[in-house]
């Protein structure tokens, strides 16, 4: 899954995409590259991102789905009107990081229209999760959490089999946490789903490497997140540099099917 951020402020690719020409031709240039869809998104969700109005949201993404209604996208809103549109406009999947809290018509708006849909952890909110966030057992916690949002779903319409999981790395997580939840992707693969990852260039990674300052990772310290979730069952990946993750996935595949011969 490539990432396009139609925003002015996300942490990884800060107005890269924000014009709709632009951000046409990068998730043109990521499906070329190997990605099987694209989330586009139009409100950040880093620490301390402003949020943004329905018809701002609306005013960011709609040009960049018309252009591109002939291609797999993902609409990455916890907006149900913003969904709507998408899902008219032709995307297959709405990835809403607030688990269908964050508006109490989203559910329907999925179950209605069939597509599939993405359940994400967070603990609190963006503007302020990142402020010593808490758990007494993460994988635990976020393991129930997911079950109880799954069975939400699944209790108000939405088809089982569309949905799949996402622990939500650095959505109310330190360092330690997301660790965890790679290392014990197994409690959340038991949940019969497939588990997607996001940890592309989220500031865990250069953390670890390093620098307790770091608002961003690496692409390679990206790739090795991503890795060792595959080694561990993750289905899909939310990347931003699609081409490489591609490459190192396709080796790592061919390592884990191959028969010996
Ligand atoms: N991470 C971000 C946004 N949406 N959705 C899912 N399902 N999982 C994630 O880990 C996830 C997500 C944050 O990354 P990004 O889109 O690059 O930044 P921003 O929110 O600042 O636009």
């Amino acid at each position: 899954m490539g990432i396009v951020n139609v925003t002015p402020d996300s942490f990884s690719d800060a107005g890269l995409n924000f014009e709709p020409e632009a951000a046409v031709a990068s998730a043109r240039r990521m499906l070329a590259e190997g990605a099987a869809i694209v989330d586009v998104g139009a409100e950040s969700t880093r620490p301390g991102a402003d949020a943004v109005s329905v018809d701002e949201e609306l005013r960011r993404v709609v040009p960049v789905l018309e252009e591109l209604h002939d291609a797999p996208l993902s609409i990455d809103t916890s907006k149900a009107k913003v969904a709507r549109r998408a899902l008219e406009l032709g995307a297959e999947l709405v990835n809403d990081v607030t688990a269908l809290r964050g508006d109490p018509k989203m559910v329907e708006v999925v179950a209605e229209s069939g597509a599939y849909l993405c359940l994400m952890h967070m603990l609190g909110e963006p503007r302020t999760m990142q402020d010593e966030p808490k758990y007494a057992d993460v994988v635990a916690e976020v393991a129930a959490f997911l079950e109880e949002r799954l069975t939400f779903a699944i209790s108000h319409g939405v088809r089982e089999d569309r949905i799949c999981l996402d622990p939500g790395f650095g959505f109310g997580k330190t360092v330690e946490h997301n660790l965890a939840l790679v290392r014990r992707l197994d409690v959340l693969l038991a949940l019969g789903r497939p588990v997607l990852v996001g940890f592309s260039r989220k500031r865990s990674l250069g953390r670890l490497l390093g620098d307790p300052k770091a608002t961003r990772g690496t692409t390679a310290a990206s790739i090795g997140a991503a890795l060792a979730a595959f080694d561990r069952g993750a289905d899909i990946f939310r990347v931003h540099d699609v081409r490489e993750h591609v490459e190192a996935l396709t080796i790592a595949a061919a390592i884990e099917g191959g028969d010996g011969s």
